[in-house]
């Protein structure tokens, strides 16, 4: 049996002021440096060990990573950064407040740009100061690579060959893997692992800074998922998460 633990980063100055950020790249506020903190500690107090970790190039994630791997002495830990796990990126969306959205637009428009599987927000023009077709970490990409909009399942189409090529391999070689990602980039791998259908994926919320856990079969099948720590505080987290796109 492999155990896999996934993170979403510590709360964001941009969770923090309920704006969508997708690919732009945002601070830990103090609260989320915090949790990302007492996740090392939990992790170490229950006895994990990690041989290799992987994060997103966005800051958010990479420091909540640094902070955890901090609490649990292991700073000197393999990191690999890949952008196929970043947050899925928001669009015309990035910068704008949610609550603000589902006043204009209606809740039930938000939960389609926020959960549906395949209904992309409105993209943005390739030029627009919001996107990241001009920052240089994704210079190395062919130009289409870099979304200026995506769905749940178009993050599943990056994110799944990262596992294939990258996190299903490390796992199965033995190596022990703590993986620091976003929203909706640990929702596409829940959805891919799980085999949750379309409909089912709206309903999935992760809160921040709390370990997830899942316990892996000799094919990677999920055995169990499970939050560590207190499993009442996640779910109320995780409910949090789903009202910040209400008016
Ligand atoms: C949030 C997720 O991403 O937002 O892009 O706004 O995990 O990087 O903070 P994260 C964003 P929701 O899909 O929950 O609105």
């Amino acid at each position: 049996m492999y155990k896999l633990v996934l993170i979403r980063h510590g709360e964001s100055t941009w969770n923090l002021e309920n704006r969508f950020t997708g690919w732009t790249d945002v601070e830990l506020t103090d609260t989320g440096i915090a949790q990302a903190r007492a996740a090392g500690a939990l992790l170490k107090a229950e006895g994990y060990e990690f041989d290799v970790a992987y994060t997103s190039v966005l800051k958010r994630a990479i420091h909540t990573l640094n902070h955890c791997l901090d609490a649990m002495d292991r700073d000197w830990l393999p990191v690999v950064k890949d952008w196929r796990l970043n947050e899925r990126h928001y669009g015309g969306l990035q910068g704008l407040n949610k609550a603000d959205m589902a006043k204009q637009y209606g809740d039930a428009q938000v939960l389609v740009w926020r959960r549906s599987y395949d209904t992309p927000p409105p993209a943005l023009e390739a030029a627009d100061p919001r996107g990241q077709r001009q920052d240089v970490r994704y210079a190395k990409l062919p130009a289409d690579a870099v979304p200026l909009t995506e769905c749940l399942k178009d993050t599943v189409a990056r994110v799944i060959p990262a596992w294939d090529d990258a996190l299903a391999p490390a796992i199965k070689s033995g190596q022990r893997v703590l993986i620091a990602a976003h929203g909706n980039s640990i929702r596409a791998l829940i959805k891919f692992l799980d085999n949750i259908g379309d409909d089912d994926i709206v309903g999935v919320n992760i809160p921040n800074g709390i370990p997830l856990v899942y316990e892996l079969d000799a094919d990677l099948k999920p055995i169990k998922r499970y939050y560590l720590g207190d499993a009442e505080a996640a779910a109320k987290a995780a409910a949090a998460v789903a009202n910040q796109g209400k008016a």
